[in-house]
């Protein structure tokens, strides 16, 4: 009988694809860490991630701020922190993923010598 196999195949077949489905969810990377700015300056000052991390920067100032990785004005230390760049009053965006075990510290390029400003990610 033909049609009895070909039945049977559309069976199984069905049955794997379901299977597919069923995989479990995928494992969530590690938490991201927070740098906020206000008036009074990045808080905290110096945060430690771990290895393959990103830092998410919150604008809560009311004005923009750009940051930028250390050594000013060249940003060549850490360039994971310039995927920050200028945030605008309420912007908030993540670095990139850190990959080498470094002390990186930036600034704001647009107040380069304001310390207020200026802080460490540490990635060990
Ligand atoms: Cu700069």
């Amino acid at each position: 009988m033909v049609n009895g196999r070909l039945t049977t195949a559309l069976a199984i077949a069905g049955a794997s694809v379901f299977a597919g489905c069923a995989k479990p969810p995928t494992t969530p990377g590690p938490p991201t860490t927070t740098i906020t700015i206000t008036a009074a300056g990045v808080s905290p000052k110096s945060v430690q991630i771990a290895l393959g991390a990103r830092v998410l920067f919150i604008n809560n100032d009311s004005r923009s701020h750009y940051i930028h990785s250390d050594p000013h004005p060249d940003a060549t230390g850490c360039p994971e922190i310039n995927q920050i760049g200028i945030l605008q009053i309420g912007d908030k965006r993540e670095t990139g993923n850190f990959v080498d075990i470094a002390t990186c510290g930036y600034h704001d390029h647009d107040t380069p010598s304001n310390d207020t400003f200026k802080g460490t990610i540490v990635i060990k």
